[in-house]
């Protein structure tokens, strides 16, 4: 009995076996891939708002080294990827944001303030 039952058995592990490991395969590289192609993996960075200009639709930020782009920090204008993003602040706010080149041009992608307590994890 057991010895017939053995090599099915055997058969049945060593398939499910494969089944979970290409499952598991398939899940990470899977994630890996939305992580890399979502803008929420590019870096935050801190910035200062120095103006808003809702009707250029820019916004001039001193900001601090932003890595996904080589830049050392600096102050410049900045395009925003939506008009809205331009209501959320105004001068002298802190902010987070996230920056990358669309079209060519530099554009805020991500937005977010600071509270003055400085509860940004990247600044201590
Ligand atoms: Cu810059």
């Amino acid at each position: 009995m057991l010895l017939k039952f053995s090599p099915v058995f055997a058969l049945l592990l060593t398939l499910s076996g494969t089944a979970v490991a290409a499952a598991e395969h398939h899940g990470t590289s899977a994630g890996q891939a939305k992580l890399a192609s979502a803008e929420s993996s590019l870096p935050l960075i801190d910035g200062e708002v120095k103006k808003v200009d809702k009707d250029a639709g820019k916004l001039t930020l001193k900001h601090g080294p932003i890595t996904n782009l080589g830049m050392p920090a600096m102050t410049m204008v900045f395009r925003v990827k939506d008009a809205a993003m331009l209501e959320q602040v105004k001068n002298g706010d802190k902010i987070r944001f996230a920056a990358d080149k669309v079209g060519g041009a530099l554009t805020v992608m991500h937005l977010e303030p600071v509270d003055e307590a400085g509860k940004n994890p990247q600044v201590k």
